[in-house]
């Protein structure tokens, strides 16, 4: 099954569009993985997914806790993402994409502006042959990201002017990505991005909650997928608070 594939069905199973960014952190290091476990099963009914990155990968170590993460979301009938934001040349990024891959995981993300050739190629052959998905960062959610993301560049193949962003967007389609990701905090981006990759493509949305994107605008823009962090798990009750962020959602957009 494809990546895109299982987290559609995860989705409608949990009835929710959430991807919880499990970006705990804690004084006491021991207590990480807990905490982590903790959090993961008060919310298990409200998520379709869980996207874990480097911050608790360092702490936790990738055969050590973070294993023992994703067998346990994958007990939970949770899907595994790894936040890699791959971005270097090709050799490299396929060892640590086997690394991940390994360990479990059911799908990376990447970051396009290291390319095809030399680049990403070895991890999109990888991904096939192991049956994982690969997600490429289209548009980030923070301020900085237009001066990348948002720059005005040439497009090599019409030779016209274009934003950096939707060639990526059309690299995406063409190298046949599972998802993009694209921020909540500029949903005119997600309509753009929308419009140049069609319907099929599914559109994963950071930065909803703390860093000021709102869920129903995003989804209403065309994004398929929430992913949030510190408004789940850094809220009182986080069990309610993924409901909360969940039902939102499901208004807009049922799952
Ligand atoms: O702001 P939050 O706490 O909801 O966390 C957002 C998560 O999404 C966090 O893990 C971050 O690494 C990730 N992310 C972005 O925030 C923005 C992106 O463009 C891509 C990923």
């Amino acid at each position: 099954m494809l990546f895109s594939e299982l987290i559609e069905k995860r989705a409608h199973e949990k009835c929710s569009r959430i991807v919880l960014a499990l970006d705990l952190e804690t004084r006491q290091r021991r207590m990480l993985l807990n905490k982590s476990l903790r959090t993961l099963r008060a919310v298990k009914d409200y998520i379709c997914a869980v996207k874990v990155n480097r911050q608790l990968l360092l702490p936790l170590g990738l055969y050590g806790g973070v294993q023992t993460l994703v067998s346990e979301a994958h007990r939970l009938r949770i899907p595994a993402i790894m936040d890699a934001k791959l971005n270097d040349v090709g050799h490299t990024n396929e060892a640590i994409a086997r690394h991940y891959f390994n360990a479990g995981f059911d799908a990376i993300i990447a970051s396009p502006f290291v390319g095809w050739k030399g680049g990403l190629e070895p991890v999109f052959n990888l991904s096939r042959k192991m049956s994982r998905g690969i997600l490429l960062l289209t548009y980030m959610s923070h301020e900085g990201a237009t001066e990348g993301y948002g720059q005005r560049v040439i497009d090599p193949s019409t030779g016209k002017e274009a934003y950096q962003f939707e060639i990526f967007a059309k690299k995406a389609v063409d190298w046949n990505a599972d998802g993009i990701i694209v921020g909540a905090t500029q949903p005119e981006r997600i309509a753009d991005v929308r419009r140049l990759v069609g319907e099929r493509l599914p559109i994963y949305s950071p930065g909803v909650g703390v860093q000021g994107g709102d869920a129903s605008r995003s989804l209403n823009a065309g994004a398929t997928y929430l992913i949030v962090g510190r408004s789940v798990f850094s809220s009182r009750n986080p069990k309610c608070a993924a409901e909360e962020i969940r039902n939102v959602a499901n208004q807009t957009l049922p799952a």
